[in-house]
């Protein structure tokens, strides 16, 4: 049995999340509570010594890195949304690859300080907020362009790029990032919210907090 270790707050453990259910995984879900600090336990360090979710058993195996974790769920369960061709994979990583340094990057500098400092007793860095919201104003754009002329980040398929872009964007509103020079963006990604693999998960981001 394959066994996932996520947290709905997470945007690398939604990667995992969804994809498990995108590809129509069987999986024992876990979701360790990191504001309990169960991510330090000696029995989830056991399995992720970094401490960090998202990871993943199965059997024998041990994985953590939301990326590796998604491919390896997709090409475990024979699924295209991880092509087998090696073009068609090469432009899924192009974008897997992009979506992860310099969207879900820059989200993370902006989270971190709009959402979680306060809560670990740390005080809100806004020169790493505005370094966050600088390296968005130039990554958005790119995507807005690219969805723009294509039904998918990838070309005309959805795959695990789809994926990391649909989990990156998740904290937007939570974390009050411009989203209006981007309505392609936006509206793809609604499209994106409705799909039954994404339900399945959750209504919305936020939504376990009462948000
Ligand atoms: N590069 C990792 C990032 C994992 C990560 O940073 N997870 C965060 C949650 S978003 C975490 O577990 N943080 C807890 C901690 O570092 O104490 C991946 O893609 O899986």
């Amino acid at each position: 049995m394959l066994e996932i270790y996520v947290n709905p707050l997470s945007t690398p453990a939604l990667c995992v999340d969804f994809t498990a259910n995108a590809v129509g995984a069987d999986v024992e879900r876990h979701v360790v509570n990191l504001a309990k600090g169960e991510h330090k336990t000696p029995d989830f360090l056991a399995i992720n010594p970094l401490g960090k979710v998202p990871a993943l058993r199965d059997g024998d195996l041990v994985l953590s890195e939301s990326v590796t974790i998604m491919r390896y769920i997709a090409q475990r369960e024979h699924s295209d949304l991880y092509p087998v061709d090696i073009q068609a994979q090469a432009k899924v990583d192009q974008w897997m690859n992009y979506v992860i340094h310099h969207l879900r990057g820059p989200y993370g500098y902006v989270q971190f300080n709009r959402m979680f400092a306060r809560l670990l007793g740390e005080e809100p860095n806004e020169a790493v907020i505005q370094f966050g919201l600088h390296l968005l104003r130039q990554s958005l754009p790119v995507v807005e362009r690219r969805l723009a002329e294509s039904a998918f980040l990838a070309g005309d398929k959805f795959s695990l790029a789809d994926i990391a872009l649909t989990a990156a964007l998740e904290p937007t509103e939570l974390i009050q990032i411009d989203a209006s020079p981007y309505p392609t963006v936006m509206a793809w990604r609604e499209a994106r919210r409705a799909e039954p693999w994404y339900q399945a998960v959750h209504t919305h981001f936020g939504a376990e907090i009462g948000q």
